[in-house]
């Protein structure tokens, strides 16, 4: 690998090598706890404690490293003592490989529209029974390590990056860099979990460039992007993601970077072009709920009635279990008529091609191929230029 300073960093429970460089894209190994995960990578997101429809036999089958679960979500219910006493999230749900938590707060602030946000945590109204209830960095850390991943992540105080004021941005930042200092000294499992902090700072770059120095001088085994992937302009996104991974003045090069809910697969070869290493997102496996399947043109929306009489399978080029045993004709039908089990085959292919496209990704960065690679992808994914 080229580069500037060292290449490999070692936590008590997490080591980042990188292995191969192109420009700032990098191919790397994350040995964590439960897997040896390779980068860049994808990881599906499991909720509720299940990537929606699928196995965690098919999701080993699919080649997944790591899934993520939702710190919010599961302590809601069943409540991460019960998960705790089933040997974690690892054991509550049989999944063998590596697992995230998010901290809950942005699925607060982004889900539920119910929250207040306070110096001490993010207030909102219970869910269940309409009580108030304060998830605090020191809480979210409690939870998180009786969830037991290997990868946990900061309480970060999220603003939308878009109909925000400067002041709130500001803030933001600060109580973002305040609390990851709370959630450094609450984690109680150092050595068996490692915590990531998060860069916020909107669109800022004044703001980001403070978020970046103040988290890096923590000194922490990983590092998140977060903030982002919230309907700002494509161009002010990579503007952030490139300041984020810049040689430098950026995140540490030897440490992971994981752009927060990313799942566009422009957005995932873009963000490890700009030197990303990790993505999570509810696309792939949404959109096929949706019946909308990833192919390397684009998208095919299964609903329309062009696909009555298609009897090719999906993606020819895929060979996943769906493009081996069934039609998009097949699909058609079972979508039309809402039938729960065209939610399997779908997201199973999407994520069949979300995982195969971050492999590519990867043999194209060891194989010094890669802005050919990028260039390929590009034009097929918009093939008038456009
Ligand atoms: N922070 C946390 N989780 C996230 C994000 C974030 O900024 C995003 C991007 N907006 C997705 N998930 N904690
Ligand atoms: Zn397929």
């Amino acid at each position: 690998a080229s580069s500037s300073g060292p290449t490999k960093s070692v936590s008590p429970a997490l080591t980042f090598e990188v292995l191969a460089t192109q420009g700032r894209a990098r191919a790397s190994r994350m040995t964590l706890p439960h897997f040896t995960a390779e980068t860049p990578m994808f990881m599906p997101v499991g909720t509720q404690g299940t990537v929606k429809g699928l196995t965690s036999q098919q999701l080993v089958d699919l080649d997944c490293h790591v899934i993520l679960g939702n710190t919010y979500h599961l302590e809601n219910r069943p409540g991460s003592d019960i998960v705790a006493q089933m040997g974690g999230l690892h054991g509550f749900i049989g999944w063998p490989r590596g697992m995230l938590t998010d901290s809950g707060g942005f699925q607060m602030v982004s889900l539920l529209h119910l929250a207040n946000i306070t110096e001490e945590g993010v207030q909102f109204a219970s869910p269940v029974d309409g009580s108030m209830m304060m998830l605090t960095p020191e809480h979210s850390m409690a939870i998180q390590n009786k969830l037991g991943a290997d990868i946990i992540m900061a309480l970060d105080d999220v603003v939308s990056s878009i109909n925000t004021s400067p002041e709130r941005f500001e803030e933001a930042t600060h109580r973002t860099t305040r609390w990851i200092d709370r959630c450094i000294k609450a984690h109680a499992q150092p050595t068996e979990q490692s915590l990531f902090g998060i860069v916020q700072g909107g669109l800022n770059r004044d703001l980001r460039h403070t978020s970046i120095r103040q988290l890096s001088e923590r000194n922490l085994p990983g590092y998140a992007i977060g903030g982002l992937a919230g309907g700002e302009d494509k161009s002010q996104f990579w503007r952030v993601v490139a300041q984020c991974t810049a040689p430098g003045p950026g995140l540490p090069f030897n440490k992971p970077r994981y752009v927060m809910g990313i799942g566009y697969p422009l957005d995932i070869v873009i963000c490890s072009a700009l030197g990303a290493d990790m993505y999570d997102s509810v696309y792939p496996s949404r959109t096929a709920r949706f019946g909308v399947a990833l192919v390397p043109s684009g998208v095919l929306k299964l609903k329309n009635i062009c696909y009555r009489e298609d009897f090719r399978p999906l993606d020819e080029s895929c060979g996943c279990m769906t493009c081996k045993k069934v039609t998009r004709a097949y699909l058609h039908n079972l979508v039309g008529k809402g039938i729960p089990f065209a939610a399997v085959l779908m997201t199973y292919h999407n994520i069949a091609y979300t995982q195969r496209l971050t492999k590519q990704i990867r043999e194209a960065i060891t194989e010094q191929r890669f802005p050919a690679f990028v260039r390929d992808f590009v034009h097929k994914h918009y093939p008038k230029g456009d």
